[in-house]
């Protein structure tokens, strides 16, 4: 783990989200398409919100430039609204009815000017960052820079961990842990829930002595219910969302009770919430998601506040394929991104990814941030289109 002071403080230069508006490369949209995806998963995914299971739907965003340039985003909404408001069915629509028609054919100066063209949408999180993230594609392809370099990235090295699912056994997770730490993860991330907590998380403490533990409650317990000291006991890295998002007294009083600092990922769902909730002292640790925060730009903001409050931040995961990953990875080489990343690569829960060559943690347990301008890794349209459920198209306008 990465535990250096942040690097990014500097008064003297500027933060990431007033370089990022500062980004110009003119971009004018002639053709949007959406696809809404079917993708088959390879494992469960259980967490203290229930099981994703079967099949996943995510919706992609391809746009395209007058010059021909293309770049795609990803909306990883979750199948049913558990972990935030948005629903697949509703990032589809307001990405075909309101976001993607208000872009086409009009000439922006790049991509925080296009994404000025939603800020009056409330909420709509993953649909935002859908279409901002193929839009900073573009901009990184017609310039010719990669996205980590045109944001300030500071390492090309992203020390990952993965997010372990709750399992029927312990065994089970015990042995899927055993696997990763061989292919090189060197954190360990527990999603616990009433009932799968405190044995288990101490079953893993001594199997694994000495790897980085934190667990992820996902909003599973109250001040009363949970076991907060018996895991305040276990010296975890950190606590993630014991209690939900919206419940930030209760955090503060929570946090001000625990050694272990606790991660906000849920509370933490834009600039003003996080802030809010640093102040109130409900969380010493920012889980910095994309799709959560509705865009890349308020990521930027949200890492700038990390760095000038000396909060550590990592990058967290949505089960994107290697499209979002690859805006993730770029996202955490900033230098306020001081702890793992969950970045498992797409195979963990995907049969295939839709992008080739993809990505794979390396034996240092890291993984490269991509060295590529536009998408990060390229998208294969062969693969879309074999697990595309539905289409839409903005049409050409030329
Ligand atoms: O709480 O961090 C979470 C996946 C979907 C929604 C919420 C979360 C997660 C994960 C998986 O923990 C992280 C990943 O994508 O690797
Ligand atoms: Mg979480």
């Amino acid at each position: 783990m990465q535990t250096s002071a942040n690097t990014g403080g500097d008064p003297m230069s500027p933060g990431s989200f007033e370089r990022a508006k500062a980004i110009e490369t003119p971009i004018r949209l002639r053709r949007a398409d959406l696809f809404m995806l079917s993708l088959p998963m390879c494992r469960t995914f259980k967490s203290a919100y229930g099981a994703s299971t079967g099949m996943k739907r995510a919706i992609l965003v391809r746009l395209e430039d007058d010059d021909g340039t293309v770049g795609w985003g990803e909306a990883p909404a979750p199948e049913r609204p558990v972990y935030g408001t948005d629903t697949p069915e509703g990032t589809w629509s307001v990405l075909a009815d309101l976001i993607l028609p208000g872009v086409m054919a009009r000439t922006f100066s790049g991509p925080s000017q296009l994404a000025k063209t939603w800020e009056d949408l409330l909420g709509q999180h993953y649909a935002k960052h859908a279409a901002e993230s193929a839009s900073w594609a573009i901009a990184s392809e017609k310039m010719g820079v990669p996205l980590a370099l045109m944001w300030g990235g500071v390492r090309a090295r992203i020390p990952v961990g993965e997010s372990f699912s709750i399992y029927d056994n312990t065994e089970l997770l015990l042995d899927e842990i055993a696997l990763r730490l061989q292919e090189g993860f060197s954190r360990i991330k527990l999603k616990i829930a009433p009932g799968w907590d405190v044995s288990v998380v101490s079953a893993v403490k001594n199997a694994f002595p000495g790897t980085p533990l934190s667990v992820d409650a996902n909003c599973g317990y109250t001040v009363e219910s949970g076991p907060w000291k018996e895991l305040d006991d276990l010296d975890l890295l950190m606590i993630e969302q014991p209690l939900p998002g919206d419940a930030l007294m209760e955090l503060s009083t929570l946090q001000s009770t625990l050694q272990t600092p606790i991660c906000l990922d849920e509370s933490a769902t834009g600039y003003n919430t996080t802030r809010t909730a640093l102040h109130l002292g409900a969380g010493r640790i920012v889980n910095i998601k994309p799709p959560r925060l509705g865009g890349l730009l308020e990521c930027f903001a949200v890492h700038d506040l990390c760095v000038d409050l000396e909060v550590p931040a990592w990058c967290g995961g949505t089960l994107e394929t290697g499209i979002g990953r690859g805006f993730n990875l770029a996202l955490a080489s900033l230098p306020g991104f001081t702890m793992h990343a969950d970045m498992s690569p797409a195979r963990i829960f995907y049969e295939e990814d839709l992008v080739e060559p993809t990505f794979d943690i390396e034996l240092d347990g890291c993984i490269s941030v991509p060295s590529r301008p536009g998408n990060g890794f390229p998208v294969v349209p062969e693969r879309v289109e074999r697990f595309a459920i539905r289409r839409w198209s903005s049409g050409s306008t030329k």
